[in-house]
């Protein structure tokens, strides 16, 4: 039997550690995993565990509490300490999920982007080869399609990479490290290439939830305008859920690789807009053009959406279309989500949460 084979951990409860358990890919594979019967431990960063009403609370929507899973403070990039804790709780699985995660966000802030997205994956890889359990644990790695940046669609493991962001740089710095220490050290740790996956969890500062959580609220009588960017980039949108479980189907491989996830379907932001506000029973029309194009309620005239120059950023990435045969034909993965049911779900999940928050009962039921 190889060292990496299912039979060195047969017959004993598996324990997963997850950086960046807090955010939506986190709380959603931590769930995934207790279900499978691991026990699962969660790195948190500080600000998240001090206000754990906040940071927390995708968690805690999923009815994860201390009882199911354990939380340690810290930090991935505090390089002394994830060693400590890999040392501690000996995982046979680690998920590093923490990340700076927002492209945007990564142009106001390069070097703690890279220091997170990079450094921080480097201190899991040196853990690993530290404590000499290069035959003991797995790993993966959050890689992502922002790496393929201006390469042209569609994307599979083979296309040459062209980050235009510093998120971009960080994350393919990190792949490049994950592929040097499993090819250097033997380590069985392996990258998932995920493209755009979204979900009700979703930040509130990423296109498909900003543009969901405006069309529930202008459903609900708000008389907000939805401001956004670059309406015509395209994405590869799929259900985070979907993408948990082939995280997961990466480590039950015998061998380590690089696997796409994509559903293989790409649509524009304005798509998404449309497809959002169809799911109320409202139809935008589009008006003008550039910063001065406006989508208007074709029924009643209101202004809906407005673009805010300040939303653009320094450099897009247009399009982004993932080929996931490799994960098809190797994992058995296959989406269950594509784009309709996506945004159906995320529509209704923010109907349900302002039904909330206003103390009435919702009557949508969240199926993410
Ligand atoms: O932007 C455009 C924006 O911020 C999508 C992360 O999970 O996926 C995500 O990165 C598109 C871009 O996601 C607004 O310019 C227009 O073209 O939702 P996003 P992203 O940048 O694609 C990749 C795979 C990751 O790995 C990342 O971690 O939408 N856009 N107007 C806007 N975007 C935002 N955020 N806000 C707007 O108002």
């Amino acid at each position: 039997m190889h060292p990496w084979g299912e039979t060195l951990m047969f017959g004993a409860k598996k324990t997963a550690l997850i950086t960046g358990i807090a955010g939506q890919d986190g709380g959603y594979l931590a769930e995934f995993l207790i279900r499978k019967g691991y026990k699962v431990h969660g790195l948190v960063r500080w600000d998240s565990y001090m206000d754990p009403a906040d940071g927390l609370k995708r968690l805690e929507a999923l009815g994860l509490t201390d009882a199911a899973l354990t939380l340690h403070q810290g930090d991935v990039t505090d390089a002394q300490a994830v060693t400590a804790l890999i040392k501690a709780i000996k995982p046979d699985e680690i998920y590093n999920l923490a990340a700076l995660s927002h492209v945007a966000v990564s142009f106001k802030t390069p070097a703690v982007t890279m220091e997170i997205n990079t450094k921080g994956t480097l201190a899991i890889l040196e853990a690993i080869r530290i404590l000499d359990m290069e035959k003991t644990v797995r790993m993966y790695q959050a890689s992502s399609s922002e790496m393929f940046g201006s390469a042209p669609a569609p994307q599979d493991e083979n296309t040459p990479f062209q980050p235009c962001s510093p998120y971009g740089v960080a994350k393919l710095a990190a792949y490049w490290l994950v592929k040097t220490y499993r090819d250097a050290y033997g380590i069985h740790a392996s990258n998932g290439i995920l493209f755009n996956h979204e979900s009700p969890a979703r930040g509130e500062d990423f296109v498909t939830r900003k543009i969901t959580k405006a069309v529930a609220a202008i459903e609900g009588g708000s008389r907000e305008v939805l401001t956004l960017g670059n309406l015509e980039s395209m994405r590869d949108w799929g259900h985070a859920r979907d993408y948990v479980e082939g995280m997961w189907l990466m480590l039950r491989q015998e061998r380590p690789d690089d696997y796409v996830l994509a559903t293989g379907q790409a649509h524009s932001v304005r798509e998404f807009v449309e497809r959002a506000f169809a799911q109320i029973g409202t139809t935008v029309v589009w008006s003008g053009s550039g910063v001065e194009e406006t989508g208007r309620d074709k029924r009643t005239g209101r202004l809906l959406v407005s673009i805010d120059p300040a939303l653009f950023r320094p450099k897009e990435v247009n399009h982004l279309l993932g080929n996931a045969r490799k994960a098809q034909d190797a994992l058995n993965w296959l989406p269950k989500y594509y784009f309709d049911d996506l945004v159906a779900d995320m529509v209704n999940a923010d109907r349900a949460l302002l039904w909330r928050e206003a103390g009435g009962d919702s009557v949508w039921k969240m199926t993410g």
